[in-house]
């Protein structure tokens, strides 16, 4: 009789049909409630990972799955547990499973040639590691073109000490691209033409409409050799977007009670894609961030880079809602529904305005009217940062990187082009509601920059890619630092650092925010502070393929 039983009788019968009818089914866009994502909990897990065809609103996409779905299971699992997790390996080539935000022996952490070999073709893998921690996190693949193909999938923690008031619904709703055409193609075409898939180049037309950037700002770009419209590499133009792996018309939805809290897990699985979160008329109060609690605050919108979560507690009335996930260049949406009754579904905002850079993103929050002619100099000044290596590899060096870390993310600014008029949540937004575990002043001090060039389509850190980088990073087992990141290009990277949560500096002493994936801004700079824990770390940009074109270092963490 109650709503939650109905849901639940509902669900049930979702996973039934889902199961006689297997993977790759095309279901009805009304399919009453969404079938739920499909759980996998205990001490002892097995994961498949196999090629498979997927079908995004009727048309077929080749995916690498896991256990035949993308994304894979979700991972309900509980603090405190033992966790043995057999990964078979059905493709022909190298494969892997790292856990995204796990804190773990690094022999487990999953990426090969780093921390071990990787899982060879037909080949298996058992990984075994205990669960410290609770919260929402996922995992993917770290080999070749895996992940940008489907191989993720979703993990949830429960603390040690069950919820005494749990929420009347938690869903996971994993934020996702792909991709008709191969990954390596997309990556073919990037290297010819980095703006290959631009969505909205600026016309004479819209200058003259008033609708483009003004002139002066055009020219300014122009005498740079760049393109404000460029925001994002890989577009709606290639890319689906997707929420727990259901396109616009499939309409994943969701159950949700009138009146009663429910909380919705975000995961950015994205390749290559910002998303910018919101639930029209439904205000979100974010509690936690990367899997760690945050004091919860309350916000309309908040942007998410490859690799970060949030969790956002919401509490609907008697209607349906869309969640709708619009890429950060606004060149597509993913889209799901929350709804009291199967059937409703709310109305699905049209995409906004494309979005432009600004001289700010070029880390020149200045009057460029003098001494613009002296620009490429001052753009690419070693002065700025004499430990980069300068080559054809790196486009600029900014010449006055900023704090970003108190603005909402590019295009979501009050006083942008989109005069967004709601709150969207920024870094500075996030305090920990428990003193940090190590208070520590930093004891050295470390400066990496972001570096690129979009001509030749390759990705650095301080100008050496990973390919070129013969030496890792070298910090001390529990040796407290300090690392500030300044982005030198015109792209935000989000930047993944594994097996650790570093604090954020932002102004919050030893309630800094906890996190393990950070987007710097372009033009932008970022402190964090964190205790080194023994073990080989990647670090790197969670845009696939700047990763991929060698955005990446490894950490060797040893004792003193
Ligand atoms: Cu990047």
């Amino acid at each position: 009789m109650s709503a939650i039983q109905f849901h639940r009788r509902q669900l049930l019968q979702g996973a039934a049909v889902l199961g006689a009818l297997g993977a790759g089914v095309v279901l009805p866009a009304q399919a009453a409630i969404a079938a739920p994502a499909r759980e996998l909990s205990g001490e002892e897990i097995t994961l498949t990972i196999g090629q498979t065809i997927i079908q995004i609103d009727g048309r077929p996409a080749r995916a690498v799955a896991i256990n035949g779905g993308v994304p894979g299971p979700t991972l309900r699992l509980r603090e405190g547990q033992k966790l043995r997790i057999t990964v078979i390996n059905e493709l022909t080539e190298d494969s892997s499973l790292h856990w995204h935000g796990l804190e773990l022996p690094f022999q487990m952490d999953g990426v090969p040639g780093v921390s071990f070999p990787g899982i060879p073709a037909l080949g298996r893998f058992t990984y075994e590691f205990t669960i410290h921690q609770h919260g929402t996190y996922w995992y993917h693949s770290h080999s070749g073109l895996q992940e940008m193909m489907g191989c993720y999938g979703s993990i949830v923690i429960e603390p040690a000490a069950a919820d005494p008031a749990p929420p009347a619904h938690d869903h996971v709703m994993v934020l996702s691209d792909h991709s008709f055409v191969h990954p390596a193609s997309i990556l073919r075409k990037l290297k010819v033409d980095p703006g290959h898939y631009a969505r909205y180049p600026q016309t004479l037309a819209g200058l003259i409409a008033g609708k483009d950037q003004p002139l002066k700002t055009r020219l300014e770009f122009a005498q740079m050799r760049m393109d404000p419209a460029d925001i994002s590499d890989v577009t709606g133009k290639v890319f689906r977007y997707l929420i727990n792996g259901r396109g616009m018309g499939d309409n994943f939805t969701a159950p949700i009670t009138p009146g009663a809290p429910a909380r919705l897990r975000f995961i950015n699985a994205g390749s290559m894609t910002f998303f910018n979160v919101r639930i029209p008329d439904l205000a979100m109060q974010v509690i936690a961030a990367d899997g760690q609690a945050i004091v919860p605050v309350e916000v309309d919108e908040f942007q998410m880079g490859p690799g970060e979560t949030y969790d956002v507690l919401i509490t609907p009335q008697d209607r349906a809602y869309t969640v709708a996930a619009e890429a950060m260049d606004r060149s597509g949406m993913a889209r799901a529904t929350l709804t009291p009754r199967p059937g409703l579904t709310a109305p699905v905002p049209p995409l906004r305005a494309p979005v432009r850079l600004t001289m700010r993103d070029m880390g020149m929050d200045m009057d460029m009217s003098h001494g613009g002619g002296g620009m490429d100099m001052s753009m690419r000044s070693q002065a700025n940062a004499p430990d980069v290596k300068l080559g054809p590899g790196v486009d600029m060096i900014a010449p006055m990187p900023v704090d970003r870390t108190g603005e909402p993310g590019l295009g979501l600014d009050k006083g942008g082009l989109d005069k967004i008029g709601h709150r969207v949540l920024t870094y500075r937004d996030l305090v920990a509601p428990v003193q940090n575990p190590d208070t520590r002043a930093a004891e050295r001090e470390i400066e990496m920059h972001l570096t690129g060039s979009m001509d030749r389509y390759l990705w650095s850190f301080d100008g050496v890619t990973m390919s070129e980088a013969h030496h890792p990073v070298t910090w001390a087992t529990g040796e407290r630092l300090r690392i500030t990141l300044i982005n030198d290009t015109m792209m935000g990277h989000p930047i993944h650092l594994h097996g650790h949560f570093f604090e954020l500096v932002t102004g919050h002493g030893d309630r800094s925010p906890r996190k393990h994936t950070v987007i710097v801004q372009p033009g932008g700079k970022v402190s964090f502070d964190v205790t080194a824990n023994e073990g080989d770390w990647p670090m790197h940009c969670h845009l696939f393929l700047h990763m991929a074109m060698g955005m990446m270092r490894v950490v060797k963490v040893r004792g003193a």
